[in-house]
């Protein structure tokens, strides 16, 4: 039976990769921060096979701890400060979390794996908002990187430490650059999710308005479920490498609400939205589209959901939700 220690198991994609790890017959192993973290509950409830482990990614001796535990053959570090937003006003500690906090994994990995460093497979979770202000579309693996955010920033420092371990040590490192991906279990704070439950809420006569920022950046996105399948098959390639994991079809959140919308039978949302300046960037990234042909070719894989489909099912997933409230 092989071993999986998963870094972020409370998250959205934490969640959906413990699920999968287990239908593939993995023992699998979750690292959760904090004393009493609130989503043990949820995570136990989704992964009852999983064995949660009490560490944060900023404490490297916790870290070795867990690896002489878990003693996985795979580790998925997805754990991360992940909300770009947050991350301008908490820079320090985006970087420690973030960027250090992949190191630490990295090295955690390393010693223990000692004259085997191949022995471990690693997955970094990259993402998009490396390109930040985009040089190419769309954008590739070999794009280069211009981050926008302190969050962009960190992500980059831990793809180059990930590249950078892959080539010094010999480990089996790979890195998903991977675009924005959501699902019924995405974090209420990003905006696909901020709208499929502000719309559900509108529907069932909960609120009156979404008030928002941007309406005009543009996003690849993708369901949760179809990507963590991509992170799994790149531990499964026998040589490490890096893959852009993406629709390659690109939507602005103008685009969004017009679906969003349309599900409770509303055409016309002007009268639903309203805008404050809150929820603009000090820096925004305008355009994402990826070109995940490379992931095609070598991985076999390919995006299931397409984007109508995908925030027509979060919408769904709110509207059962307010029912179950009352
Ligand atoms: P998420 O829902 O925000 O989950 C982040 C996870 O990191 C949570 O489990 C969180 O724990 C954990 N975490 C935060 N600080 C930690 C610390 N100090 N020590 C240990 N764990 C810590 O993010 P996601 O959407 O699942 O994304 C997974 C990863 O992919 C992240 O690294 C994200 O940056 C990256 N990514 C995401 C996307 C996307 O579109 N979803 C795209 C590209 C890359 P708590 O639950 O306790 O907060
Ligand atoms: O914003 C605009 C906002 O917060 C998307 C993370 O998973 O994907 C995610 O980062 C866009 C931005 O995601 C609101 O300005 C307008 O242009 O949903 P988001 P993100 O910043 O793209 C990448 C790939 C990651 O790696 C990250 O971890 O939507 N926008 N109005 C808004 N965004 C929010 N959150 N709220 C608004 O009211």
């Amino acid at each position: 039976m092989k071993r999986a220690l998963i870094t972020g198991v409370t998250g959205q994609d934490g969640m959906y990769l413990g699920e999968l790890l287990d239908r593939e017959g993995y023992e699998v192993f979750g690292l959760v921060r904090g004393q009493n973290n609130p989503k043990v509950g949820v995570v136990q409830k989704i992964l009852p096979n999983a064995k949660l482990l009490f560490g944060d990614l900023t404490d490297l001796g916790a870290l070795l701890r867990i690896m002489d535990v878990a003693n996985p053959d795979e580790v998925y570090n997805l754990g991360a400060i992940s909300f770009v937003a947050h991350s301008w006003e908490n820079a320090g500690m985006t970087t420690d979390v973030t960027a250090k906090g992949a190191l630490n994994m990295l090295e955690a990995v390393r010693i223990h794996a000692g004259s085997k460093p191949e022995s471990i497979r690693f997955y970094q979770a990259s993402s998009s908002e490396m390109f930040g202000k985009v040089h190419e579309v769309p954008q590739k693996e070999s794009t280069l990187l211009w981050p926008r955010s302190p969050y962009g920033v960190s992500k980059v420092y831990a793809h180059y430490m990930t590249i950078n371990y892959r080539e010094s040590y010999g480990m089996h490192a790979s890195s998903g650059i991977l675009f924005n991906h959501e699902s019924p279990r995405r974090g209420i704070e990003f905006v696909t999710r901020k709208v499929s439950d502000g719309v559900a809420r509108i529907a069932r006569g909960k609120q009156d308005k979404l008030t928002m920022g941007n309406l005009a950046a543009s996003r690849d996105w993708g369901f949760a479920g179809d990507y963590v399948r991509a992170m799994w098959l790149m531990l499964q390639q026998p040589v490490a490498d890096d893959f852009v994991i993406a629709t390659g079809k690109t939507h602005t959140i103008r685009d969004l609400l017009d679906v969003a919308f349309a599900r409770i039978g509303i055409s016309d949302w002007s009268d639903y939205v309203s805008y404050d300046k809150q929820y603009e960037r000090p820096a925004e990234v305008d355009l994402l589209i990826g070109d995940a042909s490379k992931a095609k070719e070598k991985l076999g894989w390919e995006p299931t959901v397409q984007f109508k489909e995908l925030i027509e099912m979060m919408v769904d997933a709110d509207l059962a939700l307010q029912e179950q409230e009352g």
